[in-house]
């Protein structure tokens, strides 16, 4: 009797535990369906890269030899629901059996485990760390930090390591990171991919189906099958990633990807391995051609902050993504999909994202991220927004960096302290500040930079909660010391920039 094998459209990788069980006369089935293109109001290009990516890796698994029933989203017999459609090739194929690799999203796990048909959801074992193997890593511990989990990570795998050393004497070398950019002509752009028919296809199938999502559909210039993924990673590691560690954490007007590798749509879609990754880098660090901070700060970003999302969403449960440990309750202001804004910095960053679907981690962190908890915007309503927007947003590793790094919504299990800070941060690592309406180094009054009355009000109004935190006391003395006058302006200011927002004037 067949069996049928579902294949997501996050799941387009040849060793897919389903897959690799696959046997003859066995049906492997994918999907196109509204239920996975809904869930939120994903960004155009997010679904074209999806279904392309899909329809190809279902040519690519015929070339192989085995039978896929693919479902296209303007089917007539399409149910329009991964379920229905399992339910549908059952009763096609007469198939009473389902082998699938667990989802990475609760709400898809919770349809698969009450369907009307015997599903078997393996391990997604396309990690370096297992659910066992992170649960008893945090079993016990009084506070899950990812430095720790990462050495250990390190350790078990190898990479960059001289023994049981890590290489050059330091497990982390952020102090030679984080430096401002300044534009470079010279900087080497990510490489650009001309749609094919089978993409072309598809973007006039999204361009007619979700004309009024938020996002730019076209020009479309991403990868869509493994080869593509290939070539990109191995651009970003022959002219990208040796100056990856000192740039990381800057942002320019003019160049959205600086020396990020944009691997985030391959990684998260199958379409690369994180073992692939990481091996490149390391080997391109041992063979000389990339320095050490750069090699080892990549490496960190995926064996380390990528592995410890996805092991925090699958230990904290189905209700994580309902945190709000601060009870913020403000709607998300309409400059979040396309409305003006005076701040260069939240134009740029929200600019970015509608064009390109993508925004590097300090614009995601202390850009759009910084001012919707400075604002005390609802974490559901950010959550949702980035799930939405980007190429790469699964909610596995969305959610622990939304709900928990940036939002602090989980009451600190991600970060021991909330990711927030004035203008001047931004001024620093940026050349966002010198084309804004307001002023960096302005502090209450109209002209002010909204990043430095949020700041201080962010932080006098949850006092309570974060003086005490050996890591802040210090900033709450400065507010203490700061005059009188002043204290009493900023929170006016704030209050009154927070009443325009809220009321949907320009700010
Ligand atoms: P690079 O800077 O080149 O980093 C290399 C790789 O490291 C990335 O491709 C990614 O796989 C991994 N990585 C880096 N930082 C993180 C991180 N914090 N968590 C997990 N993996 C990381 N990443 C996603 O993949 N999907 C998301 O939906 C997502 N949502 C985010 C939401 C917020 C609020 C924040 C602050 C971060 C989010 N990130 C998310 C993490 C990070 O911003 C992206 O992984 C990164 O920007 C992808 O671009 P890149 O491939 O050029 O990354
Ligand atoms: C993101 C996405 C989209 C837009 N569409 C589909 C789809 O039509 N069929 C499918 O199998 N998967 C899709 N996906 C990916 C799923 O939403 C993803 O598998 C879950 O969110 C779990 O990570
Ligand atoms: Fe952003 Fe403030 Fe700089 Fe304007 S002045 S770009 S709002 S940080």
């Amino acid at each position: 009797m067949p069996r049928l094998i579902l294949v997501l459209g996050d799941q387009l990788s040849d060793n897919l535990s389903a897959l690799r069980e696959a046997r003859e006369g066995d049906v492997v089935v994918m999907a196109e369906v509204m239920d996975e293109a809904s869930y939120v109001r994903h960004h155009p290009k997010k679904i074209a890269f999806v279904f392309a990516a899909m329809r190809k890796f279902a040519n690519h698994l015929r070339g192989k030899g085995l039978t896929v029933a693919y479902t296209r989203l303007d089917d007539p017999e399409n149910s329009q629901k991964i379920g229905g459609e399992l339910i549908r090739r059952a009763s096609e194929f007469d198939a009473t059996e389902v082998i699938a690799t667990e989802p990475g999203e609760w709400r898809l796990i919770n349809i698969l485990t009450y369907l009307p048909i015997k599903v078997h959801q393996r391990p997604d074992d396309r990690f370096f760390a297992s659910h066992a193997e992170f649960e008893n890593w945090a079993e016990g511990r009084k506070e899950l930090r990812m430095e720790w989990f990462y050495r250990d990570m390190r350790r078990k795998t190898g990479l960059l390591m001289d023994g049981d050393r890590p290489a050059g004497g330091r497990w982390n070398f952020d102090h030679d990171n984080r430096k401002p950019a300044r534009p470079d002509l010279l900087r080497q752009k990510p490489p650009e991919f001309e749609p094919d028919a089978v993409t072309a296809g598809v973007l006039d199938l999204v361009a007619a189906r979700f004309p009024d999502n938020f996002g730019d559909l076209r020009p479309f210039r991403y990868a869509t099958d493994r080869p593509g993924a290939l070539k990109a990673l191995r651009h970003f590691i022959d002219h990208a990633l040796d100056e990856f560690g000192p740039y990381q954490d800057a942002m320019l007007l003019e160049d959205p990807h600086l020396n990020h590798s944009i691997l985030s749509p391959y990684l998260n879609a199958g379409l690369l391995s994180p073992h692939e990754v990481c091996a490149a880098a390391a080997t391109a660090h041992v063979d000389g051609k990339v320095r050490l901070n750069s090699a080892e700060g990549f490496i960190r970003q995926i064996l380390g902050w990528r592995e410890y999302m996805r092991g925090i969403y699958f230990l904290e449960g189905p209700d994580y993504t309902g945190r709000n440990a601060l009870d913020h309750r403000r709607k998300l202001p309409w400059m979040y999909w396309g409305g003006e804004t005076r701040m260069a910095c939240m134009k740029a960053a929200i600019g970015q994202t509608r064009r390109l679907a993508y925004a590097h981690h300090i614009q995601r962190l202390m850009i759009t991220g910084n001012f919707a908890l400075l604002a005390g915007i609802d974490p559901a309503r950010v959550h949702e927004w980035y799930l939405s927007v980007y190429i790469d947003a699964y909610e596995w590793v969305e959610a622990p960096n939304t709900i928990g790094m940036s939002q602090f919504a989980d009451g600190g299990i991600v970060g021991s302290k909330p990711y927030v800070s004035s203008g001047n941060y931004i001024n620093k690592m940026s050349d966002y500040c010198g084309s804004c309406a307001y002023s960096v180094s302005v502090r209450t009054g109209e002209t002010a930079c909204p990043f430095n009355l949020l700041y201080w009000d962010f932080l006098i109004r949850h006092r309570d909660r974060f003086e005490t935190n050996p890591r802040m006391s210090r900033i709450y003395g400065n507010w203490d010391r700061m005059d009188a006058d002043k204290r009493r302006a900023i929170r006016a200011d704030a209050a009154a920039f927070l009443r325009r927002m809220s009321d949907g004037t320009v700010v």
